[in-house]
């Protein structure tokens, strides 16, 4: 159980209790600690292990008796409370309560009255119109009703953060063409970098509003269009994506830039900032509390300066204690795609890329990077064509011969001699170490057995990195994005392992990867434990996949210092002759 799933069964009490009709201060109080959970930067879990209950007090919005529930959910992965509550109503109703214009009393409401128990329960009783006859319903709810079902149903799929960048790319590009235009700026989770984003939320300005509306709505990827607008309009495309377009006055596009990139968590405690100190907070602006009194609002730099901050990066919006370390001056400086000096992750046709050695160099130096480090696979990845030691060894003097070649010419630019070694079932090595020995960079991972225990898998990866023969564990939880969960390994005990070895952990920029996540980097961060920010490319144009793993990172509020490929060749030389 991780902070996530831990706040998910809050919510939901919360939810249930709302259902219920029971008083409003409990689920209050289930709702807030559902959402200081998902803030907190450390695991619940892991702060129990460590040090028991006492290792849970003093978070603050956790009382005694949410933490006393925290335990009990840690330590039996469920929740009596929760459980009950369940067996009163039925789960579907927390579906039902997220369809706009159906609130808790609603749903209990036709729940009693009609046996409403799931969404698609809902949906029917709407088309049958039988919900308008009942008291405080009507016709204009029923069909508010079937709206709402179908935005959900469109808000439950989430896209991976690389296709959301294309989609919002493209209808830049379609609306740039408006007379009059501003502004086009995707704000929400986009602009925060995240993962996974729920729906595009794209702002503009122009002088002739009316037309960026017309032009937006004219976009060929829309299947159907949910509200229109003069200031909003609202969409679903082809593909399910929602996207919000939004009509701003200039005047209050900095403010409107703020609320909408969100996180909501983040907006909800600068709002209480600047309420302390008399001021109010909107998408319009930030005014005076009384007479309503405009202070700020044209920039996103004000509207923080208004309220005593500097400016905050959207990706470390997250209610993480980036409003404190604003406060106190020690904001992580933002790392920037240049501050990356060489990939350390590169494939080749030799095992499953797509590109020869020579050329995957040539893209590398057109990027201007430094060097590249070829890490093609071993002979356990079989479907990748991995290299035994015969084929290993003539790469390493292709390599030799090619670095050669670049000296003759006077290039700087160096190609290292790696590998991805296959970490196996028992935690070895798939190549001998007269092979690894004669390597500059060696990248370790994990390609097979997913599904060992978390002892297992852990005691794997920790054997693995104590061989002494490692210098990068790649996509260290295996996850894919939408398609694989992580597999289950104790991540702290393997970053203390990492540290005590001088092995740096990857960030594997890979859209579908994207692992390390931005809580990982944080929590290496912590602890000291080194990232090597790489691509995993397996064509030329994978190359450029770095600027996900350059936001992820900052997510994960990483510095240029805590990233090993920001160093010029030397320094990262010495790194990994672990000196
Ligand atoms: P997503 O689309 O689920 O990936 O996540 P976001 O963060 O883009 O969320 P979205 O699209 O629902 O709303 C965009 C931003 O608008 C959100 O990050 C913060 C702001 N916002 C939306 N609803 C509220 C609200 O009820 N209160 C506050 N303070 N801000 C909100
Ligand atoms: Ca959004
Ligand atoms: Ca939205
Ligand atoms: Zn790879």
């Amino acid at each position: 159980m991780e902070n996530p799933d831990i706040a998910r069964i809050f919510y939901e009490i919360a939810d249930l209790l709302e259902i219920k009709g029971e008083d409003m201060f409990r689920i209050r109080s289930y709702r807030n600690a559902g959402l200081v959970i998902e803030g907190l930067s450390e695991s619940l879990r892991m702060l129990y292990e460590k040090g028991g209950e006492d290792g849970l007090t003093g978070i603050p919005g956790i009382g005694v008796s949410i933490r006393a529930k925290i335990v009990e959910i840690l330590t039996t992965g469920k929740c009596k409370h929760h459980q009950e509550l369940l067996q009163e109503l039925p789960h579907g109703m927390l579906e039902i309560i997220k369809v706009s214009g159906v609130g808790p009393k609603k749903a209990a409401l036709l729940y009693k009255q009609l046996g409403v128990a799931t969404v698609d329960d809902l949906e029917l009783a709407a088309r049958e119109e039988r919900i308008r006859n009942l008291h405080g319903f009507g016709e204009v709810s029923e069909r508010k009703i079937l709206k709402g079902i179908t935005d959900l149903k469109s808000m439950s799929r989430k896209v991976k953060l690389s296709d959301a960048l294309n989609y919002a790319e493209r209808f830049k590009e379609f609306i740039r063409s408006v007379p009059g235009i501003y502004d086009i700026v995707p704000a929400g989770s986009l602009r925060r970098w995240k993962e996974e984003v729920g729906d595009l939320d794209i702002l503009t300005t122009c002088s002739n509003p009316s037309a960026v509306m017309d032009r937006f709505l004219t976009h060929p990827d829309i299947k159907e269009v949910l509200s229109k607008g003069e200031t909003k309009s609202t969409v679903v495309l082809k593909s399910g994506l929602q996207v919000d377009l939004r009509v701003l006055e200039r005047k209050s596009f900095g403010a409107a830039l703020q609320y909408f990139t969100g996180s909501k968590a983040h907006n909800v405690a600068l709002r209480d900032r600047a309420k302390r100190m008399g001021l109010k907070i909107s998408e319009y602006g930030v005014f005076k509390e009384k007479g309503e009194k405009w202070v700020a609002g044209r920039n996103e730099e004000d509207v923080y300066k208004a309220v005593g901050l500097p400016w905050i990066p959207p990706e470390l919006r997250e209610m993480r204690g980036e409003i404190e370390a604003a406060e106190e001056g020690r904001l992580p400086a933002e790392l920037q795609v240049k501050d990356i000096k060489g990939d350390l992750h590169v494939h080749t046709k030799e095992s499953d890329g797509g590109y020869t050695l020579e050329a995957m160099a040539e893209a590398a130096m057109k990027m201007g990077y430094e060097y590249i480090s070829v890490t093609d696979h071993s002979k356990a990845v079989g479907i990748a064509r991995g290299l035994d030691e015969g084929r290993i060894l003539a790469q390493i003097e292709a390599v030799d011969e090619f670095n050669k070649n670049l000296k003759k010419k006077g290039e700087k630019f160096r190609v290292l001699k790696g590998t991805e070694v296959d970490i196996r079932g028992d935690g070895t090595l798939d190549h001998p170490d007269r092979v690894l020995t004669k390597l500059d960079c060696v990248v370790a991972s994990v390609h097979s057995g997913f599904k060992m225990t978390q002892g297992e898998m852990t005691a794997r990866i920790i054997k693995a990195i104590g061989t002494g023969r490692i210098n990068i564990l790649a996509h260290p939880t295996g996850r894919l994005i939408g398609e694989r969960p992580p597999y289950d390994v104790d991540m702290n005990a393997v970053m203390d392992e990492a540290k005590k070895y001088n092995v740096a952990l990857e960030l594997n920029s890979y859209p579908e990867r994207l692992d390390l996540n931005d809580i990982h980097c944080r929590l290496a961060k912590d602890k000291g434990v080194r990232i090597a920010v790489s691509t995993d490319a397996h064509s030329i144009h994978h190359l450029n996949n770095i600027i996900y793993g350059v936001h992820t990172a900052r997510r994960g509020w990483l510095e240029r210092e805590d990233i090993i490929n920001t160093r010029p060749l030397k320094e990262l030389m010495r790194f990994l002759k672990k000196e």
